[in-house]
Parts: structure tokens; C-alpha cells; sequence
């Protein structure tokens, strides 16, 4: 076990290393090699420690709690820090370079004193695959190692494929919490004040450096780090697409494969949506990612996404047999949880899921709990599930072809109670750029102190997007004059409208399937729509509703243009837009022009 640092052949890298053990002050340096062995030693050390629990119920499974302040991203201590802060943009948090790793090497030093220091190996995407992107994660977790195991791509063979000079995202994280000499470990150890946690971005040298989180996006660095908000400045300095979108395969009765890629913000529907159990009878849904695409012009002009992910963090409560049956076979065994419920016989519990409360649990909090003296849920709201992709029954064959998928179908949306309908169909690339641009939605537990309410979250990429987001915008027009005629069909979906009674009036789900096929349909030609001011929507007896229980009251509701409620929305989106001053694209200027003249037609 473990990675002989002797036979890594690559000097600069083993410099970096060096370096950072040097400022760190770890008590020991271990070169992880990704093997299974590697997790089960490391697993049961925390199950040793107290930090894990072990689940009767679940094979090789276990439940972590996290320390109460550290529960998800936070936002507003991430920072894309380039040498120019119009580069970074309105949208992001910044500061100089010089200053903030002036500020972060204080916290830095002697951080990790009493641990071990990991050096992670990780692919985004196939290992050696023309796409992939090689990043080396230093981090004084071993829950990020396990973590990093199921996520990325972690082993010697990345080892290998970096040789003696092969290009890395060198990824530096930690908890800090050091250890003096005989101090017992807690067992989540996380930086004591919110204000000393960063999350930091150099994208002009691809460069992480994250402190004081050991949750998610916080302390997983491939993923929203690596191949987000690096990635996405990458792509733009390169000509492709780094976006937050899930990638799923449709199969009609005919044997006719679609393939979309859909853009939600967090906690909005994508783990959901990708592994879907269709309702209509005969389609059939393929997982290829869940979070995360890269998107390539292809050969033939064509645009083609690869998921760069090797696992799902999945938000778990809402999680059920009866909304998404794939995700929970997934978990059946070989998964990390994390501030979940725990049962008296071993098992995991969250709020919305099969069954209903026990009469005792222990809650993520790791207090006694149950539904009569509930203060609070029993799992926390960003509860999380790791689990490898392989896992899931629906994964599709083709989902590590490193040449990815041909995408038909681009959709964007969010969790909005009033306003947006069901489904629209862009008139133009130029106005589904701007429905991705204009995105809203209601705020989630995803992440730390967001206000409570609609925020603007362009293509769902407000935190995500590691340059300005003006720029960014562009970007986007830019891709599709390129793709000219090849470009994807765009889609906006609400599946959160709610009644006055607060309930959600379309049931969601796998009967979403339902506006998927509507879509296959439209970009096949087969049905027509109702052009309206914000675009096409389906005539009602287009959508295949057989054997669903809604009213057509609820139909037409789902269906109207509220053009009242979107003029009340406007100077919203014009505010926000305003902010990009000299990186407002024109072309969406004209697009927010478009819409207003339409809606007071
Ligand atoms: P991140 O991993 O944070 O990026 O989130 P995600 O976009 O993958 O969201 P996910 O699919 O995990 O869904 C988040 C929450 O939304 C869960 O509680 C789901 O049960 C709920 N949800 C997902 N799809 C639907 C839907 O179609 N209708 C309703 N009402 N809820 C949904
Ligand atoms: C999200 O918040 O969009 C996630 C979870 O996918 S995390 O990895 O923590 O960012
Ligand atoms: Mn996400």
C-alpha cells in the first residue's frame, strides 16, 4: 500500500510537495496510490477514532457527522483571485493574489502539525484520456481521501500518465486544526471561525488553495474547484465549456438516443433528473453525470459533453424508492454519508425519504431525536451521499467514452413557487442564451448564508464560474456561432410551482420524463407550439398525461404566460445585468430589449 514518493519521477511536482510540507509542518507525508486497501485502512482508522460509524445495514458504509458550523459551501468565502478584479467580475468575491496568499500562508503555516499529509492523485475524467485534467490534492483529510476515491480517479496510473513533466492542478487543502502533541482529535475537525475558512481560486496559474473546510465543494477539490470554477476560466481561454449541468442519455420506443444536458443550481433536480425512471411508457433514461460537463466541439461541429466525475454527492433527504429509485440503489453499499440520520439498527434516515420517522434516532447533530419532541430535522437539510456512478443501475455504457456524447438538447432552470411555466422552448441560441442568463431561483441549503428568496444564478453558475460572469455570458454566444447549425435545441423547465395551499402542482420526478418527450418531439419536428412572449410553449394535448392525476386547471396554470408577474420581474434582471458595465454582451442586451417589447405587446 501506498505510493513509493521515490519512484515519482516528476521533480517540480515533488518540489511543490516538499514545499508545502515545509509550511504545513504535517507530522508525516503518505502518496496515496487509490487502492482499495488504501480506503479500507483509512476507513477503519476513522471508524477507530470515533469519526465514522459503521452501518449494520449497508456493506463497507458508514455515516459521518460533521461539526455543526460546517455543513455545506460557503460562498462568501470563495474567491477568484486574478491579478485585475474587473477579470473577476461583479458576481465573484476578490481579492489581489499577493494579498491573499499573503493572508492564507499565516493560516497556513504549521496547519497541519499532528497529521498526515495526503497527496491525492486524481483524474477529472478517463485517466489519459485526451480530455482528462490531472490535479494532485494535498489535504490533511482522510475523509476527503475516501471521498476523492469514489469522485475522481485516484491511483499511480495518474501517476504515471503526469511522467516527468505532465501538467497538474496543483490543489492545496486543509482543515486547519493542528494538533499539539498529545491533543485528541475531534472527530471533525474544521476551522473554528467561518471567517478563517477560504476557498481560493488563482485561475491565471491554476491554483487552489482552500483552509478550514473539510465539507463537499469546500474540501473535495475536483469537483466545483477544479472542474468548475479553474475549468470554466480554462474553457474560456480555450474554446469550450465547463458548465454545472447533469448529462443524461433518452431512449425513445424506437430506439432513438437523445442526449441532454441540463443546468440546475444546487439542490435543484439534477441528481434527480439524470438517473430518472421515465412514466411514459417506453422511454428510458441513461446516466452519464449528475453535476458536471465539459463540453467540446466535435469533429463534425457538433457539441460533445464528458462527465469528469467518477461518483455523485447527492443531496439525501428527498431521496426515496418513490423519487428516485436509481440513486438509492446506488447507495446500497460502498457509500460515504454524511450528516444523515442514524437508526437503532444501523441504518441512515432522512427527512422525505421511504419511511416515516422511527420512534428513535440519533439526529446529524448526533443528539437522541424523535418526531414528538422534533425541534429540527433529524438530518440535515445538505445532507450528503458519496457513492461511486458505477453503482447505479442506469448508468450508461458509453458514460466514460472520452469522446463523449453528441448533445441535442441544453436545459435550464431553478426552483421557482410562482412565474415561470413548465417548459419553453427558446425561439433562438441568442434567447436561450439569455434564458440562461436570466435564470432565477429560490435559495436552497446547498450552501451557507444565502438570503432566504429568488436570486439570479445565470446557467446556474453564480458560484461556480471562475471569471466574469459578463465574459462568461459572451462565451456562451460565442459557442454558438460556432455551432451554427449544429447547436443544441435550449429548454427552460420550472418542476417547482406551487398552489395556494403551498403544494407543488406538477408531481415532479420521473414524470418529468413526460416534458422530455415533449421536447424530442419538438426538436423532431412532430409537434407544433404556442409562440408566446417568452417563447414557445406546448399546446396542453401535446404533453403525454395518460395516467397522470392532474386537473386541467392545473395544466392551464402550469402553462400561462404571466405576463404581469414577469414586467414585475424585469427591473430585477435589468439590475443585474447592469452590473456587467463594459462586459454586458450587446447580444443580451438586445434579448432583455426583446422580452420587454414582447411583454407589452
Ligand atoms: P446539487 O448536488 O446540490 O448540485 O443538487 P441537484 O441539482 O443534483 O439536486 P437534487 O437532484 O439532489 O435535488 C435536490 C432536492 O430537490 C431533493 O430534495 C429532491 O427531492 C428535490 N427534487 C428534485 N427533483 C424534483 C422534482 O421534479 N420535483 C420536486 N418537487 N422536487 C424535486
Ligand atoms: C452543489 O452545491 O452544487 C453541490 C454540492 O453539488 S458541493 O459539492 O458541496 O458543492
Ligand atoms: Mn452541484
Amino acid at each position: 500500500m501506498a505510493l513509493d514518493a521515490n519512484s515519482v519521477k516528476h521533480d517540480q511536482l515533488k518540489k511543490w510537495v516538499n514545499e508545502v510540507a515545509e509550511m504545513c509542518q504535517p507530522d508525516a507525508i503518505y502518496w496515496c496510490d487509490g487502492s482499495k486497501e488504501e480506503y479500507d485502512t483509512l476507513m477503519k482508522e476513522m471508524i477507530a477514532s470515533g469519526a465514522a460509524t459503521p452501518l449494520a445495514k449497508r456493506p463497507n458504509s458508514v455515516l459521518f457527522r460533521s461539526h455543526p458550523s460546517d455543513v455545506a459551501r460557503v460562498e462568501n468565502r470563495t474567491y477568484i483571485s486574478t491579478t485585475k478584479q474587473e477579470d473577476a467580475g461583479p458576481t465573484n468575491n476578490w481579492m489581489a493574489p499577493d494579498e491573499l496568499k499573503a493572508a492564507m500562508k499565516k493560516l497556513y503555516k504549521g496547519c497541519m502539525k499532528g497529521r498526515t499529509m495526503y497527496v491525492i492523485p486524481f483524474s477529472m475524467g478517463p485517466v489519459g484520456s485526451p480530455i482528462a485534467k490531472i490535479g494532485i490534492e494535498l489535504t490533511d483529510s482522510a475523509y476527503v481521501v475516501c471521498n476523492m476515491h469514489i469522485m475522481t480517479r485516484v491511483g499511480t496510473s495518474v501517476i504515471d500518465v503526469l511522467g516527468a513533466d505532465g501538467e497538474y492542478i496543483p490543489c492545496l487543502h486543509t482543515v486547519g486544526s493542528p494538533l499539539e502533541p498529545g491533543q485528541a482529535d475531534s472527530t471533525w475537525p474544521c476551522a473554528a471561525s467561518i471567517d478563517d475558512k477560504y476557498i481560493s481560486h488563482f485561475p491565471e496559474e491554476n491554483l487552489i488553495w482552500s483552509y478550514g473546510s473539510g465539507y463537499g465543494g469546500n474540501a473535495l477539490l475536483g469537483k466545483k474547484c477544479l472542474a468548475l470554477r479553474i475549468a470554466s476560466a480554462m474553457a474560456k481561454r480555450e474554446g469550450w465549456m465547463a458548465e454545472h449541468m447533469l448529462i443524461l442519455r433518452l431512449i425513445s420506443p424506437e430506439g432513438k438516443k437523445y442526449h441532454i444536458a441540463a443546468a440546475f443550481p444546487s439542490a435543484c433536480g439534477k441528481t434527480n433528473l439524470a438517473m430518472l425512471e421515465s412514466t411514459v411508457e417506453g422511454w428510458k433514461v441513461e446516466c452519464i453525470g449528475d453535476d458536471i460537463a465539459w463540453m467540446k466541439l466535435g469533429p463534425n461541429g457538433e457539441l460533445r459533453a464528458i462527465n469528469p466525475e467518477a461518483g455523485f454527492f447527492g443531496v439525501a433527504p428527498g431521496t426515496s424508492y418513490k423519487s428516485n429509485p436509481m440513486a438509492m440503489d446506488s447507495i446500497r453499499e460502498n457509500a460515504i454519508f454524511t450528516n444523515c440520520a442514524l437508526t437503532d439498527d444501523g441504518n441512515i434516515w432522512w427527512e422525505d425519504g421511504d419511511t416515516k420517522a422511527p420512534a428513535h434516532l440519533v439526529d446529524w447533530k448526533g443528539n437522541d431525536w424523535s418526531p414528538e419532541t422534533k425541534e429540527a430535522p433529524a438530518a440535515h437539510p445538505n445532507a450528503r451521499f458519496t457513492a461511486p456512478a458505477s453503482q447505479c443501475p442506469v448508468i450508461c455504457p458509453d458514460w466514460e467514452d472520452p469522446n463523449g456524447v453528441e448533445i441535442d438538447i441544453l436545459l435550464f432552470g431553478g426552483r421557482r413557487t410562482t412565474t415561470i411555466p413548465l417548459v419553453t422552448q427558446a425561439v433562438s441560441w441568442e434567447h436561450g442564451v439569455f434564458m440562461g442568463a436570466s435564470a432565477g431561483s429560490e435559495t436552497t441549503a446547498a450552501a451557507i448564508g444565502l438570503k432566504a428568496g429568488v436570486r439570479r444564478d445565470p446557467f446556474a453558475m453564480i458560484p461556480f464560474c471562475g471569471y466574469n460572469m459578463g465574459d462568461y455570458i459572451q462565451h456562451w454566444f460565442d459557442m454558438g456561432d460556432k455551432l451554427g447549425s449544429k447547436a443544441p435545441k435550449m429548454f427552460y423547465v420550472n418542476w417547482f410551482r406551487k398552489d395556494a395551499n403551498g403544494k407543488f402542482i406538477w408531481p415532479g420526478f420521473g414524470d418529468n420524463s413526460r416534458v422530455l418527450k415533449w421536447m424530442c418531439e419538438r426538436i423532431e419536428g412532430k409537434v407544433d407550439a404556442v409562440e408566446t412572449a417568452i417563447g414557445f410553449l406546448p399546446k396542453v394535448e401535446d404533453l403525454d398525461l395518460s395516467g397522470l392525476k392532474v386537473t386541467d386547471e392545473q395544466m392551464k396554470e402550469l402553462l400561462t404566460v404571466d405576463a404581469e408577474a414577469w414586467k414585475a420581474e424585469l427591473p430585477e434582471i435589468n439590475e443585474f445585468f447592469n452590473k456587467f458595465g463594459d462586459r454586458y454582451p450587446a447580444k443580451l442586451k438586445k434579448e432583455i430589449e426583446r422580452l420587454t417589447a414582447n411583454l407589452s405587446k
